[in-house]
């Protein structure tokens, strides 16, 4: 596509899609007719992607998740298409930047963190390596919070990404299925019918994803929760205008809001009826779909493969079971077993609190035959394997988990540490029933958004280095590393970074009033606020830093930028505390006149995807020092290691398989391993041990206790201090003097700049491994049984 066709096709849907004229037009209607021109260029692939599908009869997988956290789509699909040189050109031509283009779309928060942002690089490999396959999840009305700081406090107000049209979707009206909620179940003629009491219409919204140079597209098909009886006239006519409108009221709130935890389950019935919404939806389409190509339901695990993204679509087991049974008359056991083959579970965390169990009543009532079906699993289960002591339905509870693992054919935990302590703790039970079921599926991070889009500067130095297969093919990074001695080279790695902090600077100083330094070190710690990524350990050994530094103010300091962003849960307390900490700390730090020209400390308020594809290319250390044994994975850690940034670690989740790939020299580890953790954590006065061992740690903590930071209001940040030197369950005490160890140990090589840059190099060049490409061929070779519809190029 030459630049006259693009500025033709924008032109036209300037005028006709959105009927304005060029004259007049706003960077919202340029940002339109720009999205519009782009997807039509992905529609043909996406039609031919969906028809080589039905004709070679290929088996397609299914992602089913509660969460995508998208972000912006425009970049993607222009860098995707190979068109962005093109509309560059064609911007240049009609006047306005492409970047403040680009830069207009609302960032879609479909999703809390991790977990969310996996989906999205999963659905866009899946779209890379040609396979057939479909995202399914909820079209929430209001993604995760906004958030912004009241005198250093969290606010949270609602987002409203869909306020302006969405130009990615097409809505299906067609694509609707009746969801019920309640009622009974009664015996016809010898099988059990579920009659429920109320319900809602499932509707679809596509979304098409295009793959690395467009050679396919999948959909990402999202739910939007619609009354089955739009407006009640008769109430209308007798004047309650309220009462008239309550079906649609009541119905929508079931994809009005994403819950904004990854930990914890709040809003029980509403969040299990969003579960149950989305999960039947699905389910009913793939057969719908399968129906359609195929009449024997004993080949569905043949052609179908259905990933439960977590726990939270885990009701797809019994709802398979009764699609299957009850509604197609398949034999009870063989529907179990043709269940089990298409279904297959991940799990993203260890954390007990996270693991979701939902009371037998609440089930009973909101989905009553299923909780028959759950109860004859659980019975079959144990018929099988008379010696097991892991149940589904314990202590008057349904354990997700437990349900998910047996409905499964294959469990999957996402680093290498996690699936090895998976294994020992949540499902030793099970496990030792099924030693085959668990595998490995180590998580990964798309390259054309995380490097290609995010970081055109380095990207352009790797493709004039080594050519461009890299994009399709990360591994090929590898190919830096003959170049990882040459200093013009390194020269040209270090200006591609020294630019982007330089943009990130202008960009803070601009929207943030805030001065950097784009020498000093970027510390970055950028995710979502809990205990256990111990953002508190960070702060705490910058208050320590500063107070080293105001003792010898002529001392040789490593100039540091800490930076921090993300957002805790409205009700998780003590995370919020946490925010407010650094928030003050960063007050008095940073109108220090003698240490500010040494440390500063900024919090970033609304940390979203488009933040951090901002930050990441612009860091030069990564913060990734969670209490070993609690982080699943992480995904952002490789992110940084692919941009050049080393990570600051404790062998935890991914950071074990990146150190082992970086080369445990050009990683600073510290910190306690998780079997350390439990030993220390079983010591009663741990903490105070601890601190009695570390004057600069007891130093620190009394300055947060004394009110150092607490801006006049006295006692203001003592429930920190509290909470870590008594019972410090994530052992940030312990871990403190290690971690200023190695933050020493960081200065010392950033001081020495050649050093730096090519430990920073040497990260990019041996993270390949790290792409969602070889997490997708991985789970496509053990667990989905599925391949690629094209050949590779
Ligand atoms: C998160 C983990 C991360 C992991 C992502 C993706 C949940 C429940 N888990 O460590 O905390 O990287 O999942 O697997 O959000």
């Amino acid at each position: 596509m030459t630049s006259d066709d693009l500025r033709d096709s924008i032109l036209h849907h300037l005028k006709y899609s959105l009927g304005k004229d060029a004259d007049h037009a706003m960077i919202y209607d340029w940002r339109m007719a720009l999205s519009l021109a782009v997807r039509d260029r992905i529609t043909d692939p996406w039609f031919a992607a969906t028809r080589k599908a039905y004709d070679d009869k290929h088996k397609r997988v299914y992602y089913l998740s509660m969460e995508f956290l998208i972000g912006r789509l425009l970049q993607d699909a222009i860098v995707n298409l190979g068109l962005l040189d093109t509309a560059q050109a064609t911007f240049a031509d009609i006047g306005v930047p492409l970047e403040h283009v680009i830069a207009d779309e609302p960032d879609a928060a479909l999703g809390n963190g991790g977990l969310g942002r996996l989906a999205a690089c999963f659905i866009e490999s899946l779209s890379s390596l040609s396979v057939p396959a479909m995202g399914y999840g909820i079209r929430y009305e209001h993604g995760l919070f906004r958030q912004s700081f009241h005198e250093g406090r969290q606010m949270e107000a609602p987002e409203d990404w869909l306020t302006q049209t969405h130009a990615w979707e097409f809505e299906r009206p067609e694509a609707a299925f009746d969801i019920g909620f309640g009622g009974q179940v009664t015996e016809k003629g010898g099988r059990s019918v579920w009659e429920p009491a109320d319900g809602l219409i499932a509707q679809a919204y596509d979304t098409p994803i295009i793959g690395w140079q467009g050679r396919w597209a999948n959909t990402l098909r999202l739910w939007s929760a619609k009354p089955r009886k739009i407006f009640d006239l008769d109430r209308f006519n007798s004047g309650d205008y309220i009462a008239a409108s309550a079906p649609e009221t009541l119905a929508r709130t079931i994809s009005r809001v994403l819950y904004p935890d990854d930990t914890t389950p709040q809003g029980k019935e509403l969040r299990l009826k969003q579960e149950f919404f989305f999960t039947a939806a699905s389910l009913r389409d793939v057969l719908r779909r399968f129906d359609s190509e195929y009449n024997d339901l004993r080949q569905l695990p043949d052609k179908v493969a259905i990933q439960l993204n977590d726990t939270h679509p885990a009701i797809a087991g019994p709802e398979l079971v009764r699609l299957l049974h009850d509604e197609r008359g398949m034999d009870m056991d063989e529907a179990i077993v043709t269940a089990r083959g298409c279904l297959a579970y991940t799990n993203h965390t260890l954390l007990p609190e996270a693991l979701e169990r939902w009371p037998v009543d609440l089930m009973t009532s909101l989905l009553p035959r299923h909780m028959q079906i759950i109860e004859r699993i659980d019975a079959q289960h144990a018929a099988q394997k008379p010696d097991r002591k892991a149940n589904a339905v314990e202590d008057g509870e349904v354990k997700m988990g437990e349900l998910a693992f047996i409905m499964g054919h294959k469990v999957n935990g996402v680093s290498a540490l996690h699936t090895e302590l998976m294994k020992q703790t949540v499902f030793a039970e099970l496990h030792r029933l099924h030693p085959d079921r668990i595998v490995n599926q180590t998580n990964g991070v798309t390259p054309r958004r995380w490097l290609l889009g995010a970081n055109p500067r380095l990207s352009h130095l790797i493709t004039d280095t080594i050519g461009d297969g890299w994009v399709g093919d990360l591994e090929r990074l590898s190919g830096l590393e003959e170049h990882l001695d040459d200093a013009g080279f390194l020269d040209r790695y270090a200006a591609a970074k020294r630019a982007n902090k330089t943009d990130l600077v202008d960009w803070m100083r601009s929207t943030h009033d805030i001065d950097l330094d784009p020498d000093a070190m970027f510390d970055v710690h950028i995710k979502r606020i809990h205990e256990y990524k111990r953002q508190h350990l960070n702060i705490l050994e910058a208050i320590a830093l500063w107070q080293e530094i105001r003792d010898d103010p002529n001392g040789d300091w490593t100039p540091r930028v800490k930076l921090f962003a993300g957002k805790a849960a409205p009700g998780y307390f003590f995370a919020k505390d946490i925010i407010h900490l650094i928030n003050d700390v960063s007050v008095i730090l940073n109108s220090d006149p003698v240490t500010s020209k040494y440390l500063k400390v900024v919090f970033l308020p609304n940390y979203n995807v488009t933040l951090a594809e901002r930050l990441i290319p612009a860091s030069d250390l990564s913060e990734q020092i969670s209490t070993a044994g609690k982080e699943a994975s992480g995904t952002g850690n490789m992110k940084f290691a692919l941009n050049g940034a080393p990570t600051m670690g404790t062998l935890d989740g991914a950071n074990v398989e990146i150190r082992e790939h970086v080369g445990a020299e050009n990683f600073f580890l510290f910190g306690m391993t998780a079997p350390e953790v439990d030993a220390r954590r079983a010591i009663e006065d741990h903490a105070a041990k601890a601190i009695a061992a570390d004057p600069r740690l007891a130093r620190a903590l009394d300055a947060v206790r004394g009110d150092v930071f607490s801006l006049g209001d006295a006692g203001r940040h003592a429930g920190i201090a509290d909470n870590l030197s008594g019972h410090d369950y994530f052992c940030v005490c312990s871990d403190f003097s290690d971690y200023w160890r190695a933050q020493r140990e960081a200065d010392a090589v950033y001081a020495d700049r050649a050093a730096w840059v090519q430990m920073a190099a040497r990260n990019t060049a041996r993270c390949g491994w790290f792409s969602s490409d070889r997490s997708m061929r991985g789970y496509l070779a053990d667990i989905w049984h599925a391949v690629p519809a094209l050949a590779a190029e």
